[in-house]
């Protein structure tokens, strides 16, 4: 099935709506046939999507991700200019997300509430005083939030629910973790289908001398490699010098201005849900007999979903013609 990096091609929201509706229609013939336990990734998906193309298509949702300490709300402060969220010494210290939109507020409320940041740890990024400085970052909704790797399991489930949710995610890292354990088998490998929505940055550098960040950030990137996340941009940063976020700042004004992050993740989310389904469609279907019919239309909903163009118009006559049908198949396949 596909799986695809889509880097700087873009997601068509037409094509990504017919994706969603062939899953939706694949959930909807299994239904009674198939575990539950086995369709709640796929529901969640498909009403997740439903949900975040309905509230806005001209925000982007930023979320600033990683370990306690590696700099998180520094960056998310540098960006906004503003000290908006508590940087500590005591460690963890970003317990609820926070979040800074530029442009009106209004226009993102909605999305705040369906992402679950309380109404006291939204800020907006506008003021007649700016001029047109922030002007490229309209439409950016950044989020610092709490750390990963937290001694608190409230942090941990808070952060794991708000990366089901945000466009895109920047991975904080710092150069005394940037290796952990934690942070690449139990986040970043999560994360291979949605390389296109993935950027990593490498904070803190100007603790290490000059002569040692080149060695550091090939050592990153070969383990982003392993994780699945080669062509991921890997920038570093220093979050103390406000010019040491350019690079991180022009990349996500790019983002902003292209409108395809959240169409790129949720495109990534369908590729999971169709790996996961994949294997409740037979790979032999029955030749001949009364379950052929519904085993060719299921593989061809998979494969509408899959983004398979000729195929995925195939799947509404299909379904058409099934109109009233009982299924006796698909089967879990043992
Ligand atoms: N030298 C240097 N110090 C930094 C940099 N970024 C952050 N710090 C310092 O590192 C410490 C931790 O920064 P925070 O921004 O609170 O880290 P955090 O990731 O938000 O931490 P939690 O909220 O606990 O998850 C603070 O003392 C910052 O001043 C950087 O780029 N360079
Ligand atoms: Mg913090």
């Amino acid at each position: 099935m596909r799986e695809a990096f889509r880097g700087d091609q873009r997601v068509d929201p037409d094509a990504l709506i017919a994706r969603l509706d062939a899953v939706r229609r694949f959930l909807g013939a299994v239904d009674g046939q198939v575990p539950d336990n086995q369709l709640v990734a796929a529901h969640t998906v498909v009403e997740r999507a439903g949900t975040r193309l309905a509230l806005s298509r001209d925000h982007t949702v930023v979320a600033l991700a990683g370990a306690t300490g590696s700099g998180k709300s520094s960056l998310f402060n540098a960006l906004a200019r503003m000290d908006l969220s508590p940087v500590g010494v005591r460690r963890p210290t970003t317990g609820v997300a926070h979040a800074c939109v530029w442009g009106p507020l209004d226009g993102a409320s909605r999305l705040l509430d369906w992402i679950g940041v309380l109404p006291r740890h939204r800020f907006v990024r506008e003021s007649p005083l700016d001029g047109d400085d922030e002007s490229g970052l309209h439409g950016l909704v950044l989020l610092d939030l709490p750390d990963f790797d937290s001694v608190q399991r409230t942090h941990r489930l808070e952060v794991d629910r708000l990366l089901g949710l945000v466009d895109l995610v920047v991975w904080v890292v710092d150069p005394q973790k940037y290796a952990d354990r934690v942070i690449h088998t139990g986040y970043l490998r999560e994360f291979h289908r949605h390389r296109d929505v993935t950027v990593v940055v490498l904070n803190q550098a100007d603790r290490l001398p000059p002569a040692e960040l080149p060695r550091v950030l090939d050592d990153l990137r070969r383990l982003l490699d392993a994780d699945g996340l080669g062509g991921v941009p890997l920038l570093p940063t220093v979050a103390v010098d406000p010019a040491g976020l350019d690079g991180l700042r022009a990349a996500l004004e790019r983002t902003v201005a292209e409108r395809q992050a959240a169409l790129r993740r949720l495109a990534g989310d369908v590729d999971a849900v169709v790996a996961e389904l994949q294997p409740l469609v037979a790979a032999e279907p029955p030749r001949t007999g009364p379950d052929e019919a519904s085993s060719r239309e299921l593989t061809r909903a998979l494969a509408g979903a899959a983004g398979v163009p000729a195929v995925a118009e195939a799947v509404e006559s299909a379904y058409r013609h099934r109109a009233g049908g009982t299924t006796g198949w698909p089967v879990p396949v043992r």
